[in-house]
């Protein structure tokens, strides 16, 4: 598909598998120039002495295009033949690194022992994988995202991977969050964007901790912002948002996300299957537009994508 030049300045906020589709979506439609995903880094974690960040790697590859075409994160085509040595050698290998993976996480490793920032280091790796849309972590410096259960603490990756979501969340904290501020770049993206995109992503463990740092909910909350509903027919997409908004208490449809984002929202785009809610949405105060939400292919993901945009262009700017 053609890329449409439009002249309005999306910023697109993201993590998770959801989140990367849709931007990958919303990459098909606006050129370089005027789309900027900003990523969630709460997911990071040090692994094997490298940095793994699975929402930037997951919004670059596909973006390149070479993510894996089922599980959504990590590369097509992957094969674990250092994971396997690892594993031989007594190491646990519950995270399941990928060697065409590790070869992106060594040039991390390289660029973050040369003093190099993670936005700089994520813009060098966009451009060896050929992305040309602006890749933006969140913070240069570390959030970590931690999981209160009635077993005590977990970091993120050990709660979501190592114990598959089953420990019931009691909440949560962002370690590091105090001493963490938004890069520059981020801040400057959200100040000129006509319009800011929430993706279908977690609301709690993905969009949250970037709202979080200091700055960024008062800059979003200056311009008109769209959601997409992760949550379809009360149930996640992908991931544990479904399992996590029941723990926490709230609602768990397209209408408890769209009150999870509040005063923020001047859009709503929820799915078909979730139609008789949109009156209730609509009334919370935004717009609210019902379509196909779920991307099948990069077809769906630009079909979305142009959705949404269509409701930007036609109804909030
Ligand atoms: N998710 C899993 O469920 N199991 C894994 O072993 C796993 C490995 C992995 C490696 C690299 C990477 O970038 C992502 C990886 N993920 C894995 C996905 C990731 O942990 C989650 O999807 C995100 O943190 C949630 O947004």
């Amino acid at each position: 598909m053609a890329v449409v030049r439009r002249p309005q300045r999306i910023v697109a906020l993201a993590g998770g598998v959801g989140g990367a589709k849709l931007a990958h979506g919303l990459a098909q439609h606006i050129d370089p120039g005027h789309l900027t995903v900003v990523i969630n880094t709460g997911d990071d974690f040090e692994h094997l002495g490298l940095l793994i960040c699975p929402d930037i790697d997951t919004v670059l590859y596909n973006l390149a295009e070479v993510n894996h075409p089922v599980q959504g994160w990590g590369r097509e085509g992957e094969s674990f033949q250092v994971l396997a040595e690892v594993q031989r050698l007594g190491h646990e290998a519950w995270f399941r690194l990928g060697d065409r993976d590790i070869a992106l996480h060594l040039l991390r490793r390289q660029g973050l022992d040369t003093g190099m920032t993670l936005t700089a280091i994520t813009a060098d790796l966009a451009t060896r994988l050929g992305v040309q849309h602006p890749v933006l972590p969140m913070s240069d410096e570390p959030v970590r995202t931690i999981i209160h259960t009635p077993e005590g603490y977990l970091a993120f990756q050990e709660y979501f991977v190592h114990r598959r979501c089953e420990p019931r969340m009691l909440g949560m904290t962002l370690s590091g969050l105090e001493r963490a501020q938004p890069t520059p770049q981020v801040m400057a993206a959200l100040a000129t964007a006509d319009a800011i995109i929430f993706c279908p992503s977690n609301p709690y463990v993905s969009i949250e901790p970037i709202l979080s740092l200091p700055g960024v909910r008062a800059a979003v909350a200056a311009k008109p912002a769209v959601a997409v509903s992760p949550i379809v027919g009360g149930q996640a997409l992908k991931g544990p948002a479904a399992k996590m908004m029941a723990e926490l208490g709230a609602e768990v449809t397209a209408l408890g996300v769209a009150r999870h984002y509040g005063s923020l929202l001047a859009g709503f785009v929820l799915d078909r299957t979730d139609a008789p809610l949109a009156p209730a949405i609509a009334a919370l105060g935004p717009r609210v537009v019902v379509t196909d939400t779920v991307m099948n292919d990069k077809a769906g993901r630009a079909r979305l994508a142009a959705e949404v945009l269509d409701m930007v262009e036609k109804e909030l700017l």
